[in-house]
């Protein structure tokens, strides 16, 4: 991509190195040891153990599905898989997303009681005709493929869900940083191969079948290997209004730096649907290019996303639109 720009400025046409120009591809080297992306501050856990995963399998897929099963089990998350926050029924309902890089996905959607949605998604993938089950068909396909029954509400959660329904006038929660924090996890490695998982517990207290962004192939999370990868958080209903992480792909594939994609797609969201910009929301996007480069960008402040080279990981703050 850096090559494209200095080549477009020495002609003379730099201000066109970040524009869209159809038919240009990103025919760009792969990094040279394996890389993960991933949501939140959590996701320095869930990189370490991709990372793990990654030696032991020289598998991206089983990378970043791994990565993210770890934060499906802490209890102490509160939009994803055990210790999730409950519908407004009181029951904790799962979606989860996962891809690798020549298309193949899977994905569940508004799973109960099953610890693990990724590993379903990933199943149905793998050994089903289908991309996405949901709701009974999802639990009864995960308990027939030896997926054990787990009760996902914990003490605590129990006791936010009966403290919510007591309230006055029991409404949705804001979806800003205090209250979310799904995983999305992108890896690529030396060989150019990539994949994501994206994987959460959901909007607190919604109306029971609601599905967010995250199972939807496009919305929550998008791979292709021929560009790069990217995945969402935040508010669903907005994401998905703009086909967020799929638009974020194919800004890449019209040039943009992963930075630049994301920041698009989170002003798309604004712009679009103004009532948002005002209110206490948050979306945010990261995305990895498929020669290993990162970037991130949020509508509001406070999204963290952490950064996995090789042995190292850091820790960032996303650049953001608005306060
Ligand atoms: C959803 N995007 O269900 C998810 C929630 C989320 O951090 O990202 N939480 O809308």
């Amino acid at each position: 991509m850096e090559t494209r720009r200095r080549f477009l400025k020495s002609v003379g046409l730099g201000s066109l190195a970040s524009m869209a120009i159809p038919g240009i591809s990103n025919s760009a080297s792969p990094p040279s040891q394996v890389k993960f992306v991933s949501t939140w501050s959590h996701g320095r856990v869930a990189n370490k153990v991709a990372l793990k995963a990654y030696k032991d399998s020289s598998d991206i897929l089983s990378a970043v599905e791994n990565g993210v099963r770890v934060i499906e089990s802490e209890a102490d998350g509160r939009s994803v898989g055990l210790g999730g926050l409950p519908d407004r029924s009181g029951r904790v309902t799962l979606d989860a997303s996962i891809m690798r890089g020549n298309g193949a996905c899977g994905a569940v959607g508004a799973l109960y009681n099953i610890e693990h949605p990724i590993s379903v998604a990933r199943k149905i993938m793998e050994d089903s005709p289908h991309v996405m089950l949901v709701g009974d068909g999802a639990r009864q396909y995960a308990l027939q493929n030896g997926f054990p029954d787990k009760e996902l509400l914990t003490d605590e959660t129990r006791r936010d869900y009966e403290n919510w329904k007591a309230k006055e006038k029991p409404d949705l929660p804001p979806v800003n940083h205090e209250n979310h924090d799904t995983i999305g996890l992108l890896g690529i490695d030396p060989q150019g191969k990539m994949a994501g998982a994206c994987t959460t517990s959901g909007w607190a207290y919604k109306i029971p079948g609601r599905l967010g962004d995250s199972p939807i192939i496009g919305s929550g999370l998008f791979v292709d290997d021929e560009v790069g990868a990217a995945s969402a958080t935040g508010l669903g209903e907005t994401i998905i209004q703009v086909s967020g992480s799929h638009l974020v792909v194919e800004l890449m594939r019209g040039g943009k730096s992963p930075k630049e994609a994301c920041r698009e797609a989170a002003r798309r969201i604004t712009k679009k649907f103004s009532k948002w910009k005002s209110g206490d929301v948050q979306a945010a996007f990261i995305a990895m290019r498929n020669d290993g480069e990162v970037g991130a960008f949020a509508i509001k402040k406070g999204f963290q996303y952490a950064v996995q080279e090789g042995e190292k990981t850091d820790l960032m703050d996303a650049d953001y639109l608005t306060r």
